[in-house]
């Protein structure tokens, strides 16, 4: 499965995704081909609607103490649900469908998710700090929300302006 990753105005990414009822091999060919294209592109975290699949699952691989990323601190989850919250957090995000911006988000401190790993199984996480940050970010995507929808009014003007810019010199040096 050849995947790609949609960058900002893409409407796709406004996607409401749907729920996955079937644990079969057609959603581990999913998770599987989204895995290596989220780490070749220094990623932490991953929604499918990221790739052009309008579908509740979501990656997370949040760097160790040594910022390494191993494979088995991989997490797939799949219809994530966030059912407590609480505390604040604030933490300069960046997301691979908005290339080259960063900024300052307020999020929960401390989430608990409901979710089902790839064969169906109910988990649930009780986490904070990054883990959280990161499974908030992703439960947006699920929603068709982008971390540039939670800025101010004038700063969200400000990134159009410069992100235009940017995409505009971005075209002029690939010709
Ligand atoms: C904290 C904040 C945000 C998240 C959501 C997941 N976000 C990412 O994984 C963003 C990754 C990212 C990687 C980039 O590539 C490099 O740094 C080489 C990047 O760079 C460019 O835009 C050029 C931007 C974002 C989880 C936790
Ligand atoms: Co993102």
């Amino acid at each position: 499965m050849k995947l790609s990753i949609l960058e900002y105005p893409n409407k796709r990414l406004k996607e409401i995704s749907k729920e996955i009822n079937k644990f079969d091999e057609k959603l581990h060919k999913l998770l599987d081909a989204m895995y290596p294209i989220m780490m070749s592109s220094n990623g932490i975290g991953l929604a499918a609607i990221q790739v052009s699949h309008a579908k509740r699952v979501i990656l997370l691989n949040i760097p160790d103490e040594d910022n390494e990323q191993p494979a088995e601190n991989l997490i797939e989850m799949i219809n994530p649900i966030i059912t407590e919250q609480r505390g604040e957090i604030t933490y300069q995000e960046g997301c691979l469908s908005v290339p080259n911006f960063y900024e300052d988000i307020t999020r929960y401190e401390n989430i608990t998710i409901n979710y089902l790993d790839r064969e169906g199984n109910t988990k649930l996480l009780e986490t904070d700090g990054l883990m959280s940050i990161a499974v908030q970010h992703e439960v947006d995507h699920l929603n068709g929300i982008l971390f540039i929808d939670k800025l101010s009014y004038s700063r969200r003007k400000k990134f159009e302006k410069e992100y235009k810019k940017a995409q505009k010199e971005k075209k002029l040096t690939k010709k």
